[in-house]
């Protein structure tokens, strides 16, 4: 009954441990999330932190949102956490005695901002207050250690949350690397990153967790071996089921096309 990935039989089989709650800049219950979507509010631009912008929840997937900035194009997406501190209702802005800008790459003439801003509120769902959960705090230090397990936003497909490990820390840097990836989407973050979660997280939240990838070692063997079918794994022996929103699926052994290896997919 229970589809897909989980963790218990996977820790057990890799001798690993999951990285304490308390390392993380999480809520130890996962916020709940109120937004709707087309619902508008104010979030910072991402590819310009310093001006607050008009967003729109397109998407949402557990407590995470799908934003988009109005007078963008839809190719810039992002998504933020609804407990995600530069996340406020529309008013905010103002409030706080600032302006609102154009998001970069606003896609008509700047002139033309005013207008534009007055018609895409008017008449808009704006998200009410309720739905802005507190941010949680900050662990007062980078408690991570290599080898421990947790779930980690894959920041070169952001819509997915993957297994992964602590392959290194480093002051208040740690390196997520990604279980049977290859290394291609690893990435360095600080411990209080709001992209990484616990072990458990995205069960506890509602949010899908994609399987691990497989390890080149596990693939090369079974090629060696001439096997096409349900090698093993690696994990619970129970093949993988992505979710049906993932834009992606890991390598499966039954999928038989080793071509998706490739660390740049
Ligand atoms: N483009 C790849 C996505 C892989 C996601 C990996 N996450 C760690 C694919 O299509 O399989």
């Amino acid at each position: 009954e229970k589809q897909g990935f989980s963790w218990d039989q996977y820790l057990k089989d890799n001798e690993a441990k999951a990285a304490p709650t308390t390392c993380f800049k999480q809520a130890s219950t996962p916020p709940s999330n109120e937004f709707s979507k087309s619902m508008k509010l104010e979030a910072n631009d991402p590819r310009n932190n310093t001006s607050s912008c008009i967003a729109t929840v397109i998407d949402m997937q557990g407590p995470r949102l799908r934003l988009r900035l109005d007078g963008s194009d839809d190719k810039n997406d992002f998504w933020r956490l609804v407990d995600s501190g530069d996340l406020h209702p529309v008013g905010y802005c103002e409030q706080h005695k600032g302006l609102l800008q154009p998001p970069l790459g606003f896609r008509m003439n700047s002139s033309s901002w005013p207008g534009f801003l007055q018609r895409t509120l008017n008449g808009a769902q704006l998200a009410p207050e309720h739905c802005f959960k507190k941010e949680p705090p900050t662990p007062l230090r980078n408690n991570f250690q290599v080898g421990q397990k947790l779930e980690a936003v894959d920041r070169k497909n952001p819509a997915l949350i993957c297994p992964a490990t602590i392959g290194a820390v480093n002051d208040d840097q740690i390196h997520v690397t990604f279980d049977g990836w290859r290394g291609a989407f690893d990435y360095w973050c600080r411990y209080d990153s709001r992209d990484i979660f616990p072990v458990g997280w995205c069960e506890s939240s509602g949010h899908p967790l994609q399987s691990p990838g497989v390890k080149a070692k596990t693939l090369k063997m079974s090629r060696d071996n001439e096997l096409s079918v349900n090698v093993g794994s690696g994990y619970s022996g129970s093949p993988s089921v992505s979710p049906p929103n993932s834009q992606a699926s890991p390598l499966t052994p039954s999928s038989g096309d080793l071509s998706r290896m490739s660390p740049h997919e």
